[in-house]
């Protein structure tokens, strides 16, 4: 018995469906599974497939009994099960990493350039009609340039030169992109960057790290900058601080959870330029949205760019954040693309098959690393 908390599609329910050895137990409407009918309907289950709207805790684990064997979550994250529960009846956890990699390190760069280039408030005055009245200006709707590849080779004069054509605000076109979290989601958006030009990149990946193991670059470091043909010392690992200091466009893509709760916190926000722009794409719970919002309020932060916000989906409109004309947020739409959502249903449909057969799974969390 399989329980499948949404309809994973054609693809996946096909497969799903094509096993004969399993029965399954489909929350009928396309809205986030009723925790009453998962409890109603666990008990005795194998497996269960489900997203980040359901909460695996003891109580829904001791529901299903001891003849569970696998957790299949569609997404890379699990900040929505507990693992010690897990750990402790031998259930095993499937989810989805890698297949939306590449989906959502695009929306993190869209955000970027969302942010910089005014996307928000421009699109709000072709949209209210007031386009006609918007008197031009040579600087009217600009925002700070992220790609910086040509720039600097133009025969203008020296980028940095105040008041010269090419760069009017005297500003460095040269950008520090800083990533809190520095797995494959915020490698893969570096590789984006580098084709803008971007040639100077910093981490805090392990924002709990000590300070002497924040010294140097790492070989790893050293070999990403190389498989993208930059120096060697173009991707340097630093404290937050320093990434809230030096950071142009600062993106956030690392776990939720108690240990980065509000880890973008006021004292932080405070430390970055005013001309920076600062993208999440993780998890709302990492950026303390009050905060965000005085600090753009107030100008002492470009913009943001947003995929996810604290207490989503229930954002009010009324929320400074929503109303901040330099703070353009998206519904948690990172994996959103066809491909990338049939190859996440996919592989939890696979994985919970193989969970309830007692095989390897295709992506399985390793939960003896997290003892
Ligand atoms: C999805 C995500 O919105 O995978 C994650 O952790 O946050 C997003 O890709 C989610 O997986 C849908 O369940």
């Amino acid at each position: 018995k399989v329980i499948v908390c949404r309809d994973l599609g054609t693809d996946a329910m096909g497969i799903l469906r094509a096993c004969e050895d399993i029965e399954l137990v489909v929350w009928p409407e396309n809205r986030p599974c009723d925790r009453t009918w998962l409890l109603d309907n666990v008990t005795g289950a194998e497996g269960v497939a489900l997203m980040l709207s359901e909460k695996v805790d003891d109580e829904l684990l001791d529901k299903a009994g001891p003849s569970l064997k696998v957790i299949s979550t569609m997404s890379v994250g699990y900040e929505h099960v507990s693992l010690p529960a897990l750990m402790k009846r031998g259930v095993r956890l499937g989810y989805t990493p890698d297949v939306l990699t590449d989906a959502v390190a695009d929306v993190a760069v869209l955000l970027a350039l969302m942010a910089t280039r005014n996307v928000k408030a421009t699109t709000s005055i072709v949209e209210n009609g007031q386009w006609p009245e918007s008197t031009w200006a040579p600087f009217s709707f600009c925002g700070p340039q992220l790609s910086s590849g040509l720039l600097p080779s133009l025969a203008f004069p020296a980028p940095g030169t105040p008041g010269t054509s090419s760069n009017p605000s005297g500003e460095s076109t040269e950008r520090t992109v800083g990533f809190l979290g520095f797995g494959r989601i915020a490698q893969a958006t570096l590789a984006r960057l580098v084709a803008f030009g971007a040639r100077k990149f910093i981490y805090t990946g392990n924002p709990n790290a000590s300070a002497s193991s924040l010294q140097s670059s790492s070989a790893a470091d050293i070999e990403l900058a190389t498989k993208h043909n930059l120096p060697q010392n173009a991707i340097t690992r630093v404290s937050i601080e320093s990434l809230a200091e030096n950071s142009d466009v600062l993106f956030v893509l690392a776990p939720g959870g108690p240990s980065t709760y509000h880890i973008i916190s006021h004292e932080l926000l405070a430390r970055m330029k005013p001309t920076a722009v600062l993208v999440n794409a993780s998890r709302g719970s990492l950026v303390d949205s009050d905060a965000l919002a005085q600090a753009l309020g107030e100008g002492r932060l470009w913009g943001a760019g947003l995929d996810v916000v604290e207490g989503e989906p229930k954002v009010s409109s009324d929320h400074p954040l929503v109303k901040e004309p330099r703070c353009v947020i998206l519904p948690h739409i990172g994996s959103a693309t066809f491909e990338t959502r049939r190859a996440m249903a996919t592989l939890t449909a696979r994985n919970v098959i193989a969970g309830v057969r007692g095989e390897p799974m295709p992506a399985e969390l390793d939960l003896t690393a997290w003892t």
